[in-house]
């Protein structure tokens, strides 16, 4: 049963004052806050980013902040309820939009938190991950596993910018955070390299059937193949359900990072859903197309490139603004993490 607990006032003040003096606090006129009934207390807002606003502010830092006096050319997406300096979209998601100019090099370095790119606009961008050189077109997903080397550099013309999804969050909040440096990476893997050896009809190179499995075997995920398989997956889902794929690890079908996951959203015209209320914070981010969402009550008109913060335990509502073309939409989400820690919940 729920009573009411003692509060600090109830307290003698001198027995408290006495507490606090030995560095320690009594439990129960805080217990509830941080153990509140049925549902967690959240600080995390239902956000909207418009890539609109945001991208002047992140092409003048092109013209303000050269390269090398930036490392990586970042503007954070902030989530105002965990109070702006934490750079947090969501308690566990870090997101930035990146840009890289024509000719720059962003350079080399390997560290703990996990890291993704999901490409905004542009052509000729890509990051070198692991001696592996990988192109960056719109739409691709590029992971950079915790520890892996990993630097950016753009052979083609315009701005190229990307989004970056870290679990920095978790990292730094653990006080597991740092990087190290080191010289430009040799490629010495084939292009393709991941994509052509397992995604190519379901079958390998034999000699490496009997292969020790790799942790990555697959560091770049094409949008137009993903594109192809929700559209296909779109063909044969009954109309009152989401059409959603997840981006996973070839050789064991499991989600293909430790802390974060991430998937894809195709909104057929028309179509507006619920979706079910899950335990993970997420972000979701649009890809093509628009609509609305429904996050907690606050209902936010999205488009191409705009990114959205879902706290946990949120009511979800996604519409299409369109009555003849899809939408697509990223989604990262907490849900590995979740699992690991045994926490992840889905309600109906
Ligand atoms: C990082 O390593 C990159 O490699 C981007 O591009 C953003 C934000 C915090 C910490 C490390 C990158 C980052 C980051």
């Amino acid at each position: 049963m729920s009573t009411e607990l003692g509060r600090v006032e109830d307290l003698p003040k001198d027995y408290y004052d006495g507490l606090v003096a030995k560095n320690t606090l009594p439990l129960w006129p805080s217990l509830r806050a941080v153990l509140p009934y049925g549902r967690p207390a959240r600080r995390t807002q239902p956000v909207l980013w418009r890539y609109a606003d945001v991208r002047p502010d992140l092409m003048r830092a092109g013209e303000l902040t050269p390269i090398e006096k930036a490392e990586r050319r970042v503007v954070v997406l902030c989530n105002p309820g965990l109070g702006l300096e934490a750079m947090q979209a969501t308690p566990t998601i870090y997101i930035g939009l990146q840009l890289i100019l024509p000719g720059e090099t962003a350079p080399n370095h390997r560290h703990t938190p996990t890291a993704v790119r999901f490409v905004v606009e542009g052509n000729g961008g890509f990051t070198i991950v692991n001696g592996e050189k990988l192109p960056m077109e719109k739409g691709d997903l590029i992971l950079t596993p915790p520890g892996l080397w990993h630097e950016h550099g753009h052979e083609g013309q315009g701005p190229v910018v990307w989004l970056d999804a870290l679990d920095l969050p978790v990292i730094y909040g653990i006080e597991a955070s740092y990087c190290i440096e080191g010289g430009s990476q040799a490629v010495d893997k084939p292009a393709g390299h991941g994509n052509g050896r397992f995604r190519q009809g379901g079958v390998i190179p034999y000699d490496t059937l009997g292969e020790q499995r790799t942790d990555y075997p697959l560091l770049r995920f094409p949008w137009k193949e993903v594109k192809q398989t929700l559209t296909a997956l779109a063909g044969v889902t009954p109309k009152d359900q989401l059409v959603h794929v997840a981006y996973v690890n070839p050789e064991t079908g499991r989600e293909c990072l430790r802390t974060l996951g991430f998937s894809a959203v195709m909104l057929r015209p028309g179509q507006e859903i619920r979706l079910k209320r899950r335990s993970a914070s997420c972000v979701l981010h649009g890809v093509e197309g628009g609509g609305t969402a429904g996050i907690d009550g606050v209902t936010h008109a999205f488009g191409e490139a705009d990114t959205m913060a879902v706290p946990t335990h949120a009511e979800v509502t996604l519409a299409n603004g369109s009555g003849t073309q899809p939408a697509f939409l990223f989604m990262v989400d907490d849900a590995p993490l979740h699992r690991k820690l045994g926490i992840y919940e889905v309600f109906e």
